[in-house]
């Protein structure tokens, strides 16, 4: 990483020396084009944070680089768009984490209920070892990850009844993302569980295909879900996390300097758009009570049971994610608790 930093230090000056000629932030002449597209809304910090990360890349790399930003699955959901990336017909896509397991099956280890205490130990696991190794995962799909954004703890909403206990969720019919841990889990709550694209769900909750689904208040409040769904409750069941993914094809065919300015603007516009995410969970809980939910807290003896409830699932799914990963991540869930 020396060498990258003594290139982007360097400047225009690389382009003399450099075997290639094209070493320098705005390349060749020729201007590139990342069609970056999340299935949130305009209104969502994930996309306030694409803004940042096309603020940063246009403006190093003197609009070599142009960014277009594609929000409200307008590119696809999160699944066609990461295949979009692999067969190299799109640039950039920011999906959480679950769906992506379906490309890399360690990343469902963050789909274990219950595994995160709080956003802090989040940041430690994500930042370590064990959490890079992930991104690192994803080259082998033809998918660079960059870093990790945040989608943040999730809660559950639905139009029934409001959700105390574990015996509450008996029968919902839950929309949950496209991965098998989650579907088993929400099973084993005794659920009646759906995976469904996100761009799906409105409709879906609308039409009464499902009673309820489960996303941080940031999304519940910013996607209009309260029109929609009359109580929440937090269950803080799972942090998502998101992962910042690009072409692998495309981040080959930038230059050194190239890779590198995009590397860090997805790491500077990840950090901004965290705070913007924490900030927005914080404060629209209270804005769905105002547009007439109601509110369910959980007790911390009310989430004992469903941690008892969901064991069985973990441990069934412990070698499909991977049994190294799982103890890798235990274990720095450990160190990063203590
Ligand atoms: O832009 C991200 C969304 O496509 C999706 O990941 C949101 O958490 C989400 C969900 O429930 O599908």
């Amino acid at each position: 990483s020396l060498m990258i930093f003594v290139l982007a230090a360097c400047g225009g000056d690389s382009n003399s020396s450099g075997a290639e000629g094209n070493e320098s932030a705005s390349g060749d002449g020729e201007t590139k084009t990342i069609r970056a597209g999340i299935g949130l809304n305009d209104q969502h910090p994930q996309y306030k944070g694409l803004l940042k990360f096309k603020e940063i890349v246009e403006e190093k790399t003197d609009g070599a680089i142009k960014v277009e930003t594609y929000h409200s699955g307008q590119l696809g959901d999160d699944r066609t768009m990461t295949e979009a990336l692999q067969l190299g017909t799109q640039e950039v896509t920011i999906p959480s984490t679950a769906p992506l397991a379906n490309f890399v099956p360690e990343f469902s280890v963050f789909d274990i209920p219950f595994l995160f205490p709080n956003e802090e130990v989040a940041d430690e696991v994500l930042a370590s070892d064990v959490g890079q190794g992930l991104l690192e995962k994803l080259e082998s799909q033809n998918l660079v990850g960059l870093a990790y954004w945040e989608n943040g703890f999730r809660d559950l909403t639905n139009s029934k009844r409001a959700v105390a206990t574990a015996e509450d969720f008996k029968g919902l019919k839950i929309r949950t993302m496209e991965n098998d841990l989650h579907l088993e889990a929400f099973k084993a709550l005794g659920a009646n569980p759906t995976p469904m694209a996100f761009t799906e769900l409105f409709t879906a909750m609308q039409q009464g295909t499902v009673d309820g689904q489960e996303n941080p208040y940031a999304t519940i409040y910013l996607q209009k879900f309260y029109e929609v769904q009359d109580h929440v409750s937090n269950t803080h069941h799972i942090y998502s996390p998101f992962v910042f993914l690009m072409s692998k094809e495309f981040f080959d065919g930038l230059n050194e300097d190239q890779q590198k300015i995009v590397t860090d603007a997805a790491k500077e516009a990840g950090k901004h758009q965290i705070k913007l995410n924490r900030e927005a969970n914080e404060k629209y809980l209270k804005s769905l009570q105002e547009e007439g939910m109601t509110y369910t807290e959980i007790t911390p003896e009310a989430r004992e049971e469903m941690v008892k409830k969901v064991q069985p699932v973990i441990e069934d799914f412990k070698d499909d994610i991977g049994a190294e990963t799982v103890d890798k991540v235990y274990k720095a869930v450990e160190e990063a608790t203590k």
